[in-house]
């Protein structure tokens, strides 16, 4: 081989290591109003954006700002580039505009994200209906820098800005009998066009279990690069479940539901030999019909590039591999 690859380590955010609070504020406007309290401020910025984020156009200045940021916080020799802007919005999988990577971009200017509510339901002791602005100013935003795994083998280091899962969880106070949370996505036919094909099981929906979507490292994600989610990443909110595939970090999630029975996601339906329910990244299962050993990321596809090693739990092992201590992964795939 004449090309040695130099880093294959990874800076996951365990809580301490995202973005530190002074950098963020300079630098994110939708994050400093929203750690201040000026919620109806910061929203009206969010609204005002939306049309502009859908572009997936690099912005320099915000990029160069960002790399700058990412040094600091994570020191010089461990960290991985962060994915550009316009890889992370244009090379994307969102079905329901498409299959093919570069739909989603063209295709998810039709999706309306305002208004928006998301329900809460099932085993909880207080299901309510929340709109965005709700689901905002529930807890302050953080950015978090998560790299996302896709199952066919590439990958992505993306600035999501959210807040873990748990914060919404414990407000609504599950019952005891809660043991899995299922997240449903919208499936609106008349914006989203491949909702009337039959390629998935509409709407597609995904599951975790109770301490999975208890983890804080599962992201309730508002936006990414410092401002609202383009379209094709998932408007007005998604999951970000950083040691999973990507596909069970469901895009434009319109229902939470707590039940005592695993969830039926939509992959596994469509090809359980194939999709299970943990997907969790293992670089030593295989897929039936491919490695899973390796990775390409986004970005760096040039001649000389190496593909990189794939890490356990996408390299979040510390952080969650407790969760399934005991556990035959090759059989809970
Ligand atoms: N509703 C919905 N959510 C979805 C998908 C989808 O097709 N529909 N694709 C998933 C897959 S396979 C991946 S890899 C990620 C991709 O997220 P990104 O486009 O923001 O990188 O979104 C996941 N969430
Ligand atoms: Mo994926």
């Amino acid at each position: 081989m004449l090309i040695k690859s130099r880093n294959n380590g990874f800076i996951h955010p365990v809580a301490s290591e995202i973005t530190p609070q002074g950098i963020y504020t300079q630098r994110r406007e939708l994050i400093r109003l929203m750690a201040t309290g000026a919620a109806g401020a910061a929203l009206a910025t969010w609204a005002m954006r939306d049309a502009q984020a859908q572009t997936v156009t690099a912005r320099p200045g915000k990029l160069t700002a960002l790399t700058a940021a990412k040094s600091m916080v994570s020191g010089a020799t461990t960290v991985e580039k962060i994915t550009e802007y316009k890889d992370a919005a244009g090379y994307n999988n969102f079905y329901e505009f498409g299959t093919d990577k570069s739909d989603p971009a063209r295709n998810a200017h039709t999706l309306q994200t305002s208004p928006w509510t998301v329900a809460v339901e099932g085993l909880v002791k207080k299901p309510a209906n929340y709109t965005l602005e709700d689901l905002l100013k529930l807890s302050p935003q953080e950015e978090r820098i998560y790299r996302l795994r896709c199952v066919e083998g590439w990958s992505m280091v993306i600035p999501w800005v959210g807040y873990s899962l748990s914060e919404l969880i414990k407000k609504v106070e599950p019952l005891s009998s809660a043991k899995y949370v299922e997240f449903v996505t919208l499936a609106d036919r008349k914006t989203m066009p491949y909702v009337s094909t039959h390629v998935l099981n509409w709407p597609y929906v995904e599951g975790l279990r109770m301490d999975e979507a208890m983890h804080p490292l599962t992201l309730l994600t508002f936006g990414m690069y410092g401002e609202i989610l383009p379209k094709q990443n998932g408007a007005p909110l998604r999951l970000v479940v950083p040691w999973k595939y990507g596909f069970k970090s469901g895009k434009s999630l319109v229902k939470i539901r707590f039940t005592d029975k695993e969830p039926m996601t939509a992959w596994h339906q469509a090809a359980p030999q194939e999709y299970g329910f943990y997907s969790n990244v293992n670089p030593n299962v295989d897929h039936p019909r491919w490695s899973q050993a390796r990775e390409r990321r986004i970005g760096e596809d040039g001649l000389f590039s190496q593909k990189r090693k794939t890490l356990m739990f996408n390299g979040y092992e510390a952080q969650v591999g407790q969760l399934y201590a005991g556990m035959d992964l090759k059989k809970y795939y």
